[in-house]
């Protein structure tokens, strides 16, 4: 199936619900009454997008709806002025051209999708390019699933995993994953753990994964991903705010939109946080996650 097709596939829960809720009152292109307007503020703050950008998209429909306009003329407004606040949020993975390892932690709490992403990322870029090698670091120690987790994905894409013991140091893991890394070249790819509360702070256990980074390279990680649920909204915003704060993220990576009838959060973190969406996933199957695109998702999103 093409990415389009499953993309669309993936957002039909928040086209019936979000996008829907809008799309029969912005139909037409009629002039909103009162009522109206403070409907679609209503509906957008609903569906995940952040209260200021909630109002201000509300105010210019507002503003619109009073010249005339042609047949879904206010759809189109509402598209424009989404596409807009997206723009500069979409990009590419670093990827470095010096020879040394390219190195991607993926961070976020349990159940994210961060293990699904590392190896949905790998799969991607084997697409891309099936010659570079590739290195997971099973660096989610805690469980003992969560490692054999990656080693069958590691085994279903073929690239190499370096792994320790479970309970082992999740630095010293990244130590010999950087090792095997700088030996072998291409991209080493991060899995982290993702409780938040356990004997080690989490955002301790990461900074000193990135201390082993700098140590060992000279340099920090090329990509501090946070991978974050769709379907936690507002509450995944507060979230990423201090994931951001603990490690200086680089982009991040936003599951499960096949999962929640909204979508706003996309717009509210880069609204927010500024922070480049990288990728999204919109299922559970490998081929369910694919690089932002602002347009393909505003179109997949209110399609009728
Ligand atoms: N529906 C859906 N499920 C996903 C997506 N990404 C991950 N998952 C599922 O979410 C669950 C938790 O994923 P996992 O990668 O183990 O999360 P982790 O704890 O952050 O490593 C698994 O059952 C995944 O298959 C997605 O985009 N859509
Ligand atoms: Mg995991």
């Amino acid at each position: 199936m093409a990415w389009i097709d499953r993309l669309k596939k993936g957002l039909s829960k928040a086209r019936s619900g979000f996008a829907g809720s809008l799309g029969s009152i912005l139909k037409a292109g009629k002039k909103l009454s009162a009522d109206q307007i403070e409907q679609i503020e209503e509906i957008l703050i609903a569906g995940d997008v952040s209260a200021g950008l909630a109002m201000e998209l509300t105010e210019s429909l507002a503003e619109h709806s009073r010249k005339e306009l042609e047949d879904g003329g206010l759809m189109a407004v509402l598209k424009q002025e989404i596409l807009e606040r997206l723009s500069g949020c979409e990009r590419g993975l670093t990827l470095r051209e010096d020879g040394q390892p390219t190195v991607l932690v993926l961070t976020g709490v349990n159940g994210s999708g961060k293990t699904t992403t590392a190896a949905k990322i790998a799969a991607r870029l084997r697409e891309r390019d099936p010659k570079v090698p590739i290195t997971f670091a099973a660096a989610d120690t805690f469980r003992a699933a969560a490692i054999d987790q990656l080693a069958v994905w590691a085994e279903r894409i073929d690239v190499d995993l370096v792994r320790h013991n479970i309970g082992a140091d999740p630095s010293a893991v990244v130590f010999d994953a950087i090792d095997h890394a700088q030996r072998v070249g291409g991209i080493l790819i991060v899995d982290t753990a993702g409780r938040l509360q356990t004997k080690h702070n989490l955002m301790e256990e990461l900074a000193k994964i990135e201390r082993t980074v700098k140590k060992k390279l000279g340099r920090g990680s090329d990509e501090r991903i946070l991978v974050l649920d769709a379907t936690t909204g507002q509450n995944g915003i507060s979230q990423a705010s201090k994931f951001h704060e603990a490690i200086d993220l680089t982009g991040i990576v936003i599951t499960k939109l096949d999962g929640t009838a909204k979508g706003g959060v996309v717009l509210s973190i880069w609204d927010q946080l500024h922070l480049p969406l990288l990728y999204i996933g919109v299922g559970e199957d490998k081929e369910d996650l694919h690089e932002f695109s602002a347009e393909q998702f505003v179109e997949a999103l209110f399609e009728n």
